[in-house]
């Protein structure tokens, strides 16, 4: 069973529902349902053409739409709500289709904007006014992808209702389009995959060139072991700086090397010929994280947890010490954890704050999260949230 079949998402729809024909008077045509992600491995890989290892988990966004008719006054606008904070009478962000323009439409607003902006670019589709509403229990600013969940939930919906049919790996490359030019953030294509392509208890290995996938069955159950996330509770956001400072530092050893991508170095010897010291140490996490990517799914198909604990680990020393990525609190994280008796642990997904994962043995989830919550107020930092995820299956009709 998944996620989408629980109780607890049965119930989250029908109050959604209802609150939906409260908020606008009228029911929404369907809800559609879509996850966030833990990345297992393969960071920042992804805008270098590489592979990537993320699941969707069990934390999602749910979104409810209708489309406008004739008989609507106002049937040109796209309304968006959320029940986010926002007690009995959420407020409606109203825009028209004239202020669909990037950049233009501010907080949450923007991400279920940027998928309209980007569906209303392709040749022959022209979207009418709707009415939205959404609910996510994924956590914001996490590292979770809460963002892109919002997104890949709204693109089912429209995908659904105006059946556009396009394919996932359409929807995927259509909500990153809405990511980088009218969100402005700057990121590759993994997120979105992970919550449109992922299978329950698998995780999904992408290769983002060709964009070919498969499921890797997760051997957690017969190891008695889970995913553990530890939320620093340390908002991090892709719009600014650091992550546009990585990727352009990868463009720069690519261009060094004169390829199209760090995807096509194969071994870390050709490294040498990139001259400047920073763009060859980011290089070097990229090309090593590749390998690192197929040596995980290769130690999965086999079974062999404590090899996948060892390489996620090199995967969070790699991000600390050569792409530069982590943070104080992520270290303390992931070194509690590992010191506690994780099989592995590293920073998932950007980075700059976010969360880690560690994986454990089911058996030593509460010493675990102990010993991680005790580093943290020795350390003075704010009480983390720590909660295991189980790999879900990707979006759809809810
Ligand atoms: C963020 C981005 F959205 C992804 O595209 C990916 O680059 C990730 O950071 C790092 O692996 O989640």
């Amino acid at each position: 069973m998944s996620i989408s079949d629980s109780k607890e998402t049965t119930q989250r729809m029908a109050a959604l529902h209802q609150k939906f024909a409260k908020i606008y008077g009228h029911q929404p045509e369907g809800i559609w349902r879509a996850p966030g992600r833990v990345n297992l491995i393969g960071e920042h890989t992804d805008y270098n053409m590489g592979f990537v290892l993320p699941f969707a988990i069990d934390k999602n966004a749910l979104v409810a739409v209708r489309r406008k008719t004739q008989l609507d006054a106002d049937r040109q606008t796209l309304d968006f709500a959320s029940t986010y904070g926002s007690g009995e009478h959420p407020p409606i962000t109203s825009i028209t289709f004239d202020e669909l323009v990037p950049r233009a439409v501010p907080g949450w607003a923007a991400y279920p904007a940027a998928v309209l902006w980007a569906l209303n670019q392709l040749e022959g589709v022209e979207l009418g006014g709707i009415q939205l509403l959404v609910d996510s229990d994924v956590p914001v600013g996490s590292g979770l992808s809460s963002s892109h969940a919002l997104e890949v939930a709204t693109i089912v919906a429209l995908d659904d209702l105006y059946e556009l049919g396009l394919s996932k790996v359409q929807m995927a490359q259509l909500t990153q389009r809405a990511e980088n030019e009218f969100v402005g953030a700057p990121t590759g294509i993994m997120d979105q995959s992970a919550s449109l392509m992922s299978h329950a208890q698998h995780a999904l290995f992408l290769d983002c060139h060709s964009m070919e996938t498969q499921a890797v069955p997760l051997p957690l159950a017969q190891h008695d072991a889970v995913v553990l996330v530890m939320d620093t509770r340390v908002e991090h956001s892709h719009v600014d700086g650091g992550y546009a400072a990585r990727r352009a530092s990868c463009e720069q050893a690519a261009a060094a090397l004169e390829v199209q991508s760090l995807r096509e170095v194969n071994a870390v010897a050709e490294l040498e010929a990139i001259e400047d010291p920073v763009a060859k140490r980011r290089a070097m996490h990229i090309v090593t994280e590749n390998r690192r990517v197929l040596d995980t799914v290769f130690a999965l198909r086999e079974g062999d947890l404590e090899a996948v604990g060892k390489l996620l680990y090199q995967s969070h020393e790699s991000m600390r010490d050569d792409y530069e990525i982590s943070s104080e609190e992520l270290d303390v994280a992931v070194e509690a954890a590992m010191a506690a008796g994780a099989i592995g642990a590293r920073m998932t997904g950007g980075g700059f704050g976010g969360s880690a994962i560690a994986l454990i043995k089911r058996e030593h989830i509460d010493k675990v999260s102990q010993a991680v919550r005790e580093a943290f107020d020795q350390a003075g930092y704010v009480e983390p949230a720590i909660f295991t995820v189980i790999a879900d299956e990707g979006a759809g009709k809810a």
